[in-house]
């Protein structure tokens, strides 16, 4: 037992959250998911903090929702009190870059959580399901909406309906992860993979994460009007023009994320 659902550090220019609940697996539950709501918004309010990484276990990234603490709930329960909407989402609020350190399973809430991400690092031994057909349930924080636009209808359909698990190299080349690692490398390689980012502008980290999240929500047209648009602010960006006078210059760009 940990009365901790949550550990919360920087490094750097990173913020680090690894969920805290070994004894389930990292299952999520109200605690955790107001810990991470929380946690994830003081970070993206937090001009230190240029990326953020989530992480769990090493068997467990997260085992999905709670089921123990959701076996009683009835509809008025989950509907009145905005079940997922009150707190899982607070992930899409987040407009800095936010990466998912894979080990272990990523199953149910925990997989929609990955997905929620923006970037998905795998180690060996990730496993990957959407399993709530087992419960008569269903995939209710994004799965169902996610996992089709990362992996296309049929192998969604797939992974809903059968529960199919995915290991870390079907992951990977179903587009379903961006990068698979050794387990032993895990932390340090996402960790490595933030601090870069984190290095980069923040607010042009924050409009490239704006603009491909578009692609997923509008018309092509919409989307290249978007992006269009974000391009043009580049140029009221103190940074676009330090960064490219650091290339004229041959020197690295001091950037001071405005
Ligand atoms: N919830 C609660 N406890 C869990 C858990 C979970 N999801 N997963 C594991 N645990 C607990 C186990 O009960 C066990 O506790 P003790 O018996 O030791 O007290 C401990 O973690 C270790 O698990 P196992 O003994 O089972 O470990 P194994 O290695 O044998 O198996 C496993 C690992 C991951 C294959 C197995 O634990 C498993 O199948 N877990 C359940 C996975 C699952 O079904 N996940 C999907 C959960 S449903 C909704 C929106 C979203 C959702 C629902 C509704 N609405 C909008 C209404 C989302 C639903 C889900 O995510």
């Amino acid at each position: 037992m940990t009365d901790t659902p949550i550990l919360v550090s920087t490094e750097g220019r990173v913020g680090l959250i690894r969920l805290n609940r070994p004894a389930q697996l990292n299952a999520l539950n109200d605690a955790l998911m107001d810990a991470l709501g929380a946690a994830l918004l003081a970070f993206d309010a937090d001009p230190g903090v240029g990326a953020i990484v989530i992480t769990g276990s090493d068997k467990a990234f997260a085992a999905g929702a709670d089921i123990a603490a959701m076996a009683d709930w009835d509809y008025m329960d989950v509907y009145q009190s905005a079940f997922i909407t009150r707190n899982w989402e607070a992930i899409r609020q987040v407009r800095k870059p936010v990466l998912a350190a894979v080990a272990g399973f990523a199953l149910g809430g925990g997989c929609e959580l990955a997905l929620a991400c923006d970037i998905v690092v795998a180690a060996e031994s990730a496993r990957f399901a959407l399993p709530e057909i087992k419960l008569a349930m269903l995939p209710g924080a994004g799965g169902t909406q996610r996992l089709p636009r990362a992996i296309g209808k049929a192998k969604a359909m797939d992974m809903c309906l059968s529960a199919r698990m995915l290991d870390a190299q079907e992951a990977d080349r179903y587009g379903l992860v961006s990068r698979v690692v050794p387990d032993a490398e895990l932390l340090d390689r996402t960790l490595a993979l933030a601090a870069q980012i984190a290095s980069f502008s923040l607010p042009a980290l924050m409009a490239i994460k704006e603009s491909v999240n578009r692609a997923w929500e509008s018309s092509l047209t919409e989307g290249i009007l978007f992006e269009r648009r974000e391009l043009y602010a580049r140029f009221a960006s103190a940074d676009a023009h330090e960064g490219m006078q650091a290339f004229l210059d041959k020197r690295k760009p001091a950037f001071q994320h405005r």
